[in-house]
């Protein structure tokens, strides 16, 4: 990834991603990880047409994805956990009162975005996992589905043969290679207030209890009224370390466009991480001022924006060390 005259070039064939000008757009402004996000934003936007809330629209936007029988990575049809059993994660913020929900590890039921809103908006608290969020979910009548969907069920034990024969170690490195994804979908208001929300099945074949980015607050998601939003796809691992959306929040509180913010947060997160740039992650972002971006690591990624305007998946810029140069920070 280069700059030039205001254009941001792709790292290998130097074709221009995004034109500097298409990164202000107007509100409202809906940008969500993924070419699977593109849906879930336009369901968003139609939301708002339809005189639905900011939280309405995350909302609605996001259950597009978690019902999805075609997506591995979110809702009840993604990759189950090591035991067989499919655990969701999702969180959910208002940009007005700096309100957010979010549950963990949550099987059992079709919408965690609906769920964690469910915690911000009837209860005391900001987070509830594993029983405790499914007596929430079940008390209050939210949709129940099946713990994992037959066809993952099939592949669960497909993959349980396989690695029996393999060291713990392995297994952790080939389940992440084969499921990546989350929708983090944010949204700026024509009333300049900003919203997000955020959902995942987590990595494949996890431990079971494992939680990810996603529902952590200031990880997977972070929404500030002030400033904008920012969230998070790839390897929670490696996000929830850093507070990686709460950073790429206080890089646009310092003033940077939210692309670089993307970047910034990234080159942050390489020099301290053992890593590099090793490290499968990917940020979304955009302000008050309606401008929008996005950067990963590697070849960068894909994801959805969505104006009034135009409704369109963009490639993000990507980043490695031949880009950035070697870095210093907490290496062994
Ligand atoms: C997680 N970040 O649970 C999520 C899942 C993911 O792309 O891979 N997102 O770590």
């Amino acid at each position: 990834m280069t700059f030039a005259g205001g254009t941001v070039l792709h790292r290998a064939t130097g074709a221009p991603l995004i034109e500097r000008a298409q990164l202000t757009g107007q509100a409202p402004l809906i940008v969500s990880t993924w070419p699977f996000g593109k849906p879930a934003n336009e369901k968003a936007l139609a939301t708002l047409r339809g005189g639905g809330s900011g939280l309405d629209a995350i909302e609605q936007g996001i259950r597009v994805t978690e019902s999805d029988p075609s997506n591995r990575s979110v809702g009840l049809a993604g990759i189950p956990n090591a035991a067989g059993i499919v655990q969701l994660d999702a969180c959910i913020m208002s940009g007005p009162g700096h309100r957010g929900g979010s549950v963990g590890a949550v099987s059992g039921f079709r919408h965690p975005i609906s769920i964690a809103r469910g915690v911000m908006e009837r209860t005391k608290h900001v987070m509830l996992v594993a029983e405790g969020a499914e007596a929430f979910a079940g008390k209050h009548g939210y949709d129940r589905g099946p713990k994992v969907s037959a066809k993952e069920k099939a592949a669960w034990k497909k993959w349980l043969k396989e690695e029996a024969a393999k060291e713990q170690a392995a297994r952790a490195g080939s389940g992440l290679k084969r499921n990546h994804d989350t929708i983090a979908l944010i949204a700026l208001l024509p009333d300049g207030n900003v919203f997000g929300g955020c959902s995942t099945s987590g990595w494949g074949y996890k431990l079971p209890g494992r939680l990810g980015d996603s529902p952590i607050l200031g990880s997977g998601l972070y929404v500030d009224n002030e400033v904008g939003a920012a969230g998070a796809t790839g390897l929670g691992e490696n996000v929830m370390r850093y507070c990686g959306s709460f950073l790429v929040v206080e890089f646009m509180r310092q003033g940077l466009h939210p692309q670089d913010a993307c970047i910034e947060t990234i080159k942050r997160i390489a020099r301290l991480d053992p890593k590099g740039f090793d490290l499968a992650i990917n940020f979304i972002a955009l302000d008050k001022q309606g401008r929008f971006g996005a950067a990963g690591t590697g070849t960068g990624f894909e994801y959805a924006v969505t104006t009034e305007a135009f409704s369109k998946v963009v490639r993000s810029p990507g980043l490695t060390s031949q880009d950035v140069g070697p870095l210093g920070g907490n290496r062994r």
